[in-house]
């Protein structure tokens, strides 16, 4: 008789956090600073891990500094000044720069890190080349105010870079994902729909953002996506997954209902901002099938919890499509 299947994993139990969590604090930062979080994550060559973190100073306002790791879990070794910061002179990003996304273009034999621009308009979206993430070329904004949450795929798709956006207006209640395509990281389409907050008293029904650059696996693109609930405790942010079409990523062709990555422990729980999980970074090893999804814990601290590549699509396959932007 044959044996039964496994039984699929589920969605709760799909990442695991790292026991060593928080694996990042301000107390390991070689500069006075409050707090470090929402970090861009990437592999180098040599195996070695780099997070490109927000660090807000004593002031309030964030930077972007770099951290490595040969393990991606320990033995963190912080950069004494920051890889970008923000520019009194500069409208656009006076108070700080913000929320990194870093992705490998091997065509480009670099990484673009998508990052928040804050300044008296708002957020807004802005881009930076670093070859070796010790200097950065800046691309400057390519998303005006509002927007926020922008992180680009690694490569182009019918002849355009894809960056997920998260476009929003004051005139709107709405703060959905969408996509715009460019040839050259400078001029981008109009934004185009791709997955909306979800009505009621979901989890993700008042605003979500693409975390993590999507990731691309034979089933499509896998998106981490954080999803935010008003409760009368204050907002509560939760990681879930999407599974986007591999030829044109606005097309959604499956959502987990569920969340799979809520506040519960106490460096979750507590912080600055309460309970927020913040989903930002995110690496794979195909070797071992392993992700590695590297988050900002209470806008405090930084924490990474790990999951089988193969079951968390095996999870998606299972789920519906999900509710798409209504016009
Ligand atoms: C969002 C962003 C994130 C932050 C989150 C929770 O609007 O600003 O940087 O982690 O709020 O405060």
């Amino acid at each position: 008789m044959a044996a039964d299947p496994p039984a699929p994993v589920r969605a709760a139990d799909l990442f695991v956090r790292h026991p060593a969590n928080p694996i990042l604090t301000a107390d390991a930062w070689p500069y006075a600073v409050n707090t470090v979080f929402n970090p861009g994550a990437t592999t180098t060559p040599d195996g070695g891990t780099v997070l490109v973190c927000r660090v807000e100073d004593r002031r309030g306002v964030s930077h972007l500094t770099v951290a490595r790791s040969d393990d991606g879990v320990s033995g963190w070794r912080v950069d004494p000044k920051p890889l970008l910061a923000g520019d009194e002179d500069d409208p656009t990003n006076r108070w700080g720069v913000e929320d990194p996304r870093v992705t490998r273009v091997d065509a480009m034999d670099g990484w673009v890190i998508a990052y928040t621009a804050y300044g008296p308009a708002g957020p807004c979206v802005a881009l930076a080349l670093t070859r070796d993430f010790e200097t950065v070329e800046q691309l400057g904004v390519v998303m005006p105010p509002e927007d926020k949450n922008a992180c680009l795929l690694p490569r182009k798709i019918d002849g355009n870079f894809i960056l997920f956006h998260r476009p929003t207006s004051s005139s709107s209640h709405r703060a959905d994902v969408w996509l715009s395509r460019s040839s050259d990281l400078r001029a981008w389409s109009n934004p185009e729909p791709v997955l909306a907050a979800r009505a009621g008293t979901w989890w993700d029904s008042v605003r979500i953002g693409m975390g993590p650059p999507p990731l691309e696996t034979e089933h499509g693109w896998l998106g981490i996506y954080h999803g935010v609930r008003n409760t009368v405790a204050g907002p509560a942010y939760r990681a879930g997954l999407v599974l986007l079409d591999l030829a044109d990523p606005s097309v959604v062709k499956h959502r987990s209902p569920e969340w799979v990555l809520s506040p519960a422990t106490d460096y979750e729980r507590q912080g600055d901002v309460p309970n927020v999980v913040f989903p930002s970074g995110l690496v794979h090893d195909p070797a071992t099938d392993e992700l590695r999804l590297y988050y900002g814990a209470a806008d405090t601290s930084i924490a990474v919890a790990t999951a089988r590549l193969s079951e968390v699509l095996a999870y998606l396959l299972t789920c519906p499509e999900g509710e798409t932007i209504e016009s």
